[in-house]
């Protein structure tokens, strides 16, 4: 859209914030083709206003409509937001609050409803001089997902009335605001129904429970006392038609969950709220008996991945109050330098939600806070929680000190260990781990290095590569699980410091993916229980220290075939058991086949035919896009419980994409 077209919108948005003015006259203007060409934009480019087309952009959808009921919510004028998904994917969200005004608007000369649904921008404040907190990263407004939607219908419930208005082929109002009906007079609320396009959603118009339930379950820790029901009439399985989800300890009861696999080491969970300058702070933090840390931000209800001024605040009370607190205490000697920062979040799960006027966002993905005020706030207001919680629990406050001095000295031992795993200078090659074959080619973007589980794997994989780009590194044995080690038990490890020298891009926050050498690191392990075990160890060494590889998408798992069949001069390998099937049945009888057990079996130039060349090979690429669930998936995964890992790979199989 045009700049020009964006100023007229917004001068027609601006009238909404007046007040409402009730002489009902319908005339077709000027404004009615600008707000059809502004609708019309949203179609013409979705990507600008929702980001995406695919799944995620159609989730989208619902997040910006179930947001305006959570700021109703918020506003103190609902109690409940609730949102199902009927059978055909038509998503239907109700609040029990005031009800959207239902006057006239006197500009537009049209319901303020109708205004909202078809002006661009629309919105914006809400009434009584209050803000909108809640909104999705885009904040877009309800007029795009009617613009976005095949046909939308909107009800109020207001003083025993209901008023409703329809939209069809996004976004032309099939008439004018009316008074349906009369209704229980103690009724009141809003309500949406809509279906997405699917003109515009062409990949999917299907909603993914999974992501829709997490989302909402997310959305209650983040607004506690608010009552969000989901409601999936898809579901066949009766658990997983209605959940209901009300938190009055909010990020408490959000940390509590985030740590319920895990052992924890302060049982009270640390924890404060507050406000400063019409900015909201709520912090939760509990430790647990691992080394890593898992901290989550958001602002007004978005994930800010990148971190940001609010996550700044946090760590500079951490830094500073447990050092006080380690000094006054005698945990740390005067001699003694005083704890990092890193040192003080080892196991920590925090969860830090600001909810902002204004905020601003920074950063590759927007998702970095960026307002600079909230640093200083977050940092006074949880910082005099975790005093207080130290100076009232000192039992607490002693595990909690003997873990960070713990930390401590093992990050002394690991810049020992780790000073061995760095490479002088990367054109280096003699540097490189022995055990590698490397590839010819120096052009990264064409490079690729196959990670193979056993010397005679390697053996076959090196023989049949095409040594210009492809580069194979045998691990020997199991890898360490780096979730229960130590960093400088990690840096000594032989196979992890070949692969963190054969990446050549860093760890942790010296990370530089653009150093990597690598355009595709491909594990090849066996397709049985331990080769899926080998994957495991390997992909949580990456999550933990090579993330940014993984989110960049250079990670894959390659696919070795289940069977080779053979008959007289053909011969066809299958990767799923369902291919087998399908084969044998082509196929016919008087056949030889093969079931491999390992990669071990397959000769070089059958491993290079079914699981290395480009032209016939399946690669299924790693992506993680939601941390929360990617660190619950790894916790699970090597972790001391036996029942939730069961469970788990009961019913999540892998959390990959296909790819060649
Ligand atoms: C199903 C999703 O969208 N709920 C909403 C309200 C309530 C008001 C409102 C909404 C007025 C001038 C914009 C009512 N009474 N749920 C929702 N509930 N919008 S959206 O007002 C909109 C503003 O411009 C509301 C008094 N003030 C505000």
């Amino acid at each position: 859209m045009s700049d020009e077209k964006m100023m007229e919108n917004e001068e027609v948005s601006a009238v909404l914030g007046e007040e409402l003015d009730l002489k009902v006259t319908h005339t077709y203007d000027d404004s009615d083709i600008q707000v059809l060409d502004g609708l019309e934009a949203v179609r013409k480019r979705p990507g600008m206003y929702i980001g995406t087309t695919a799944s995620k952009g159609l989730h989208h959808l619902v997040w910006e409509i179930v947001d305006n009921g959570i700021d109703e919510a918020m506003a103190g004028y609902a109690t409940t937001v609730t949102i199902t998904v009927d059978k055909d994917n038509i998503i239907t969200v109700e609040d029990d609050g005031r009800g959207m005004p239902t006057g006239i608007n006197e500009k537009t000369q049209k319901s303020t409803i109708e205004t909202i649904f078809t002006v661009l921008h629309a919105g914006g404040k809400f009434g009584g001089g209050a803000y909108k907190v809640s909104g999705g990263l885009h904040g877009v407004g309800a007029s795009v997902v009617n613009a976005l939607s095949e046909w939308m219908e909107v009800s109020v419930y207001h003083e025993g009335k209901e008023y409703f208005i329809r939209f069809e082929n996004g976004g032309h109002p099939v008439s004018e605001l009316i008074e349906k009906a009369d209704c229980d007079p103690d009724k009141h609320g809003s309500k949406i129904k809509f279906k997405a396009d699917p003109l515009i959603f062409t990949e999917t118009t299907v909603y993914d429970h999974d992501v829709l339930r997490d989302r909402i379950r997310q959305l209650a820790f983040l607004n506690k006392g608010i009552r969000l029901i989901f409601i999936d009439e898809r579901a066949e399985e009766e658990s997983k038609q209605r959940y209901e989800y009300m938190f009055e300890g909010g990020l408490k009861e959000y940390v509590k969950y985030l740590n319920r696999h895990r052992t924890v080491v302060n049982p009270d969970i640390i924890y404060s709220e507050g406000h400063e300058k019409g900015i909201q702070v709520e912090v939760a933090v509990q430790y647990n008996d691992g080394y890593n840390a898992n901290v989550y931000t958001f602002c007004n209800n978005i994930n800010t991945v990148e971190g940001g001024t609010h996550e700044e605040g946090f760590r500079l009370a951490l830094n500073r109050v447990i050092n006080k607190y380690a000094r006054e205490n005698n945990f740390l000697k005067e001699k003694d330098d005083n704890l990092t920062t890193d040192d003080c979040k080892e196991g920590i799960t925090a969860v830090i939600s600001v909810k902002h006027p204004d905020p601003q966002y920074e950063g590759q993905t927007k998702t970095k806070l960026g307002n600079s005020e909230v640093r200083k706030i977050v940092s006074d207001i949880f910082g005099t929680q975790l005093e207080r919680f130290l100076m009232e629990n000192p039992d607490q406050a002693k595990v909690i000190m003997e873990k960070a001095t713990l930390a401590s000295q093992a990050r002394m031992a690991a810049k020992k260990a780790r000073e061995l795993t760095r490479r002088k200078n990367p054109l280096e090659i003699s540097s490189l781990p022995g055990k590698l074959s490397d590839c010819s080619s120096k052009d990264a973007s064409i490079c690729e290095i196959y990670i193979v589980e056993g010397d005679s794997a390697g053996g076959s994989a090196k023989n049949g590569r095409d040594s210009h780009y492809q580069a194979i590194l045998p691990l020997r044995g199991k890898i360490l699980n780096v979730e229960k080690a130590r960093q400088h038990r990690i840096f000594e490890n032989a196979e992890i410091r070949s692969m963190i020298t054969a990446f050549g891009c860093g760890i942790l926050e010296e990370i530089d993916v653009s150093k990597l050498r690598y355009n595709k690191i491909v594990i090849m392990t066996d397709a049985d229980v331990d080769g899926a075990h080998i994957r495991i160890l390997l992909l949580t060494f990456f999550y933990r220290y090579l993330r940014p590889i993984i989110e960049t998408g250079h990670v894959y798992i390659a696919q070795p075939p289940l069977y080779k069949i053979q008959k007289g001069n053909t011969v066809r390998y299958a990767y799923t058991e369902g291919q087998f099937e399908k084969i044998r049945a082509e196929m016919g009888d008087r056949l030889s086949i093969q079931r491999y057990k390992g990669l071990g079996e397959m000769d070089a130039e059958q491993l290079w035919e079914t699981t290395m060349d480009p032209k016939n090979r399946t690669l299924v690429r790693i992506n993680i896009d939601d941390a929360e669930l990617a660190d619950e998936y790894f916790s699970i995964m090597m972790g001391d419980e036996v029942e939730p890992r069961k469970n788990f790979i009961i019913e999540n199989g892998e959390f990959a994409e296909v790819d060649r």
